[in-house]
């Protein structure tokens, strides 16, 4: 209540001084007869060269940010579509950065060249047919080339489809985790439904008992994936809207409830590669050091980090969503068949629930 009260008093003394402030300025007004309120020659030209000023300004800040930040961008992209994809928003960059460029310069040279002048007229200038559509055809064809291109892109990321023996990965998300099922023996997922799911049994993704193709399902809460081999993935959300998103693999799809969503990708770079990018060491160095600093403040969770795929939640889904992750591991075929010959299957699960 007190705060309330000092808050509507500070209102009330700082509308009290610009009420103040106005009578003072009506007052002056009133004193000067010359024109004060017109800008003169010299007003005009202050604005040109602040005009100038502003310019390198925002030329500066764009300089320093690409020197500063383009380390923080991501590496180099660990799928097979992935180039094609960081190729499509480089041009766009590139593009955007060199019109702006000459169009920025352009305005405000032009807004100082022809700044107010004491007895200088502006020109009547109707228009011009042929300068309009020289300024209109050239974004058109620009923007229509990017659109197509990108529409050609997102047709073959997005073609979901059995060629070349995809491995079948079910990703499963729910406020606030993820889980991985695989299609196991047959690489088939079991049906699955959010009615079925059965807490005291552990059947935590509702798979379908019934169904000869659940028995061999193999539930995990760590993604491996093989090298070199395209994965399906297929989407499914017991809550709220989620998003699945693997950025190293420039990847990501809504999770759904009640629907099941698809991407796929092929991944191309294994994790210990991966750790050998110069981009990630650099990124680990950095990360490392800030921790160490921490550490040596005795902050917690400040152990050194070593870098991981990652597959995180791309909707602010609740209040725990900034936690929401699952580490993914791209290995070989021969550690990934080893390592899923070690998972159990969910028909030992159930059994061992019986
Ligand atoms: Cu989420």
């Amino acid at each position: 209540m007190t705060k309330l009260l000092i808050l509507t008093v500070l209102v009330l003394v700082a509308i009290a001084i610009w009420q103040m402030t106005k009578i003072f300025e009506l007052s002056q007004l009133k004193a000067d007869s010359s024109n004060a309120q017109i800008a003169n020659d010299s007003d005009n030209r202050t604005n040109g060269y602040l005009l100038f000023g502003f310019l390198i300004f925002i030329y500066g800040i764009t300089i320093f940010s690409f020197a500063k930040y383009t380390k923080v961008l991501l590496p180099e992209a660990a799928s097979a579509h992935g180039g094609e994809y960081d190729t499509l928003m480089w041009i766009s960059f590139a593009i955007i950065f060199f019109v702006q460029t000459i169009t920025q310069a352009l305005l405000h040279y032009f807004g100082y060249k022809y700044r107010g002048e004491e007895g200088k007229k502006a020109l009547f200038y109707a228009d011009n047919d042929r300068l309009e559509f020289i300024w209109t055809i050239i974004p058109v064809i620009v923007l229509a080339g990017l659109i197509i291109w990108g529409l050609y892109s997102w047709t073959n990321i997005m073609d979901v489809n059995d060629e070349d023996d995809p491995l079948i990965v079910e990703l499963y998300a729910q406020q606030f985790n993820w889980q991985a099922r695989y299609g196991g023996e047959d690489n088939v997922l079991g049906d699955a439904s959010v009615r079925l799911i059965d807490i005291d049994r552990a059947n935590v993704l509702g798979l379908d008992e019934s169904d000869p193709n659940s028995s061999d399902d193999i539930i995990v809460k760590e993604l491996h994936l093989p090298v070199g081999r395209k994965v399906n993935f297929y989407m499914r959300s017991q809550d709220v809207l989620h998003s699945a998103y693997m950025p190293h693999f420039r990847a990501q799809m809504n999770c759904v409830p009640g629907m099941i969503t698809e991407f796929s990708f092929t991944p191309t770079i294994t994790t210990e590669e991966m750790r050998l990018n110069p981009d990630v060491v650099d990124k680990v160095k950095r990360t490392n050091a800030i921790r160490a600093e921490k550490a040596a403040k005795g902050i917690p969770n400040t152990d050194p980090w070593e870098f991981d795929y990652i597959l995180l939640c791309n909707k602010i889904c609740g209040k725990s969503h900034y936690n929401m992750q699952m580490k993914i591991i791209v290995e070989t075929e021969e550690e990934y068949n080893k390592w899923i010959a070690e998972q159990g299957t969910f028909g030992d699960m159930m059994a061992s629930a019986q």
